[in-house]
């Protein structure tokens, strides 16, 4: 199928092959091994990984959108770590923007078909252990999806078991010990939830409150890569201090955190 502004829509595989195939004339790196998502606070974190030896807008590649939210930088990366050829995405499109299910998964199908076989996955969130101060990374161990929506068409009936990699947590574990787990919900936002709805999280089974990882890893588990999820709570979740939520209260926890998690992510991707 020839490409048009309509593939992502008819054929979102395809569409992923030719994003893949301008990014390595972009890049000159024909290959990559590993992909890293860098959600809210961690965009500060990216220049900690390795070498940049290519930086170009997401809008370069085709059927990428340009990034709706301040502090989601909507740009895409080749970096070397020692030798491992990292594909970094700074921003993702969030389900909130209402581009579909298939911009939400562009960008994941596109590392899978650039020939990444790891996914790391961060994001920005809500917590909802106390003792998560903001500035807290935590592993995710597995999620709830609340958005009511899937990036799978048809009769896709894949297993999610052990959706967020075991092995690689322990890995990170041995990395980190400290590092602790937690439940991931995803909720559809932009708003972010009553408290009501974090109570209702929380007696669900919920660690962490977010917008955006649980539908990317179920389009990564389709196109066959090993998950990472690190989640970095920047705020307690809605309800659970007494104060109003704010965008600028993220930011600066990923900026406070920013070195500590560049270091992490750079150990990370040379154990992977
Ligand atoms: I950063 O408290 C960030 N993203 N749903 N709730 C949800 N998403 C978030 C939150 C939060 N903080």
């Amino acid at each position: 199928m020839t490409d048009s502004p309509d593939l992502l829509m008819s054929d979102p595989t395809a569409a992923a092959t030719a994003a893949a195939a301008a990014l390595a004339r972009a890049t000159g790196i024909e290959h990559h091994d590993v992909a890293l998502v860098l959600g809210s606070g961690w965009v500060p974190a990216a220049d900690l990984i390795g070498t940049t030896v290519a930086d170009l807008p997401v809008t370069d590649l085709p059927h990428f959108a340009p990034p709706a939210v301040a502090g989601h930088a909507g740009r895409v990366r080749s970096v070397d770590a020692d030798g491992t050829k990292v594909l970094v995405l700074l921003g993702r499109t969030h389900y909130y923007e209402q581009r579909g299910v298939e911009a939400v998964a562009h960008g994941v199908r596109t590392t899978a078909a650039a020939g990444c076989r790891t996914i790391v996955l961060t994001n920005g969130c809500g917590g909802l252990d106390p003792s998560w101060v903001p500035g807290t990374p935590v592993l995710i161990s597995d999620h709830i999806n609340l958005t009511g929506a899937s990036p799978l068409r048809g009769a896709t009936f894949i297993d999610l078991t052990d959706l967020y990699s075991a092995r690689l947590r322990a890995l990170c574990r041995e990395l980190e010990p400290s590092l602790p787990e937690g439940v991931y919900a995803q909720f559809r936002g932009p708003q972010y939830e009553t408290p009501a709805e974090v109570r209702m999280a929380g007696i669900m089974g919920a660690d962490l409150v977010g917008m955006s990882t649980g539908l990317e890893a179920i389009a990564a588990r389709e196109a066959g890569l090993e998950i990472l999820g690190l989640s970095l709570v920047t705020n307690l979740a809605a309800g659970m201090t007494g104060e109003p939520l704010n965008h600028e209260e993220v930011l600066e926890a990923g900026r406070a955190a920013a070195e500590r998690m560049g270091r992490l992510l750079a150990q990370v991707v040379r154990a992977l």
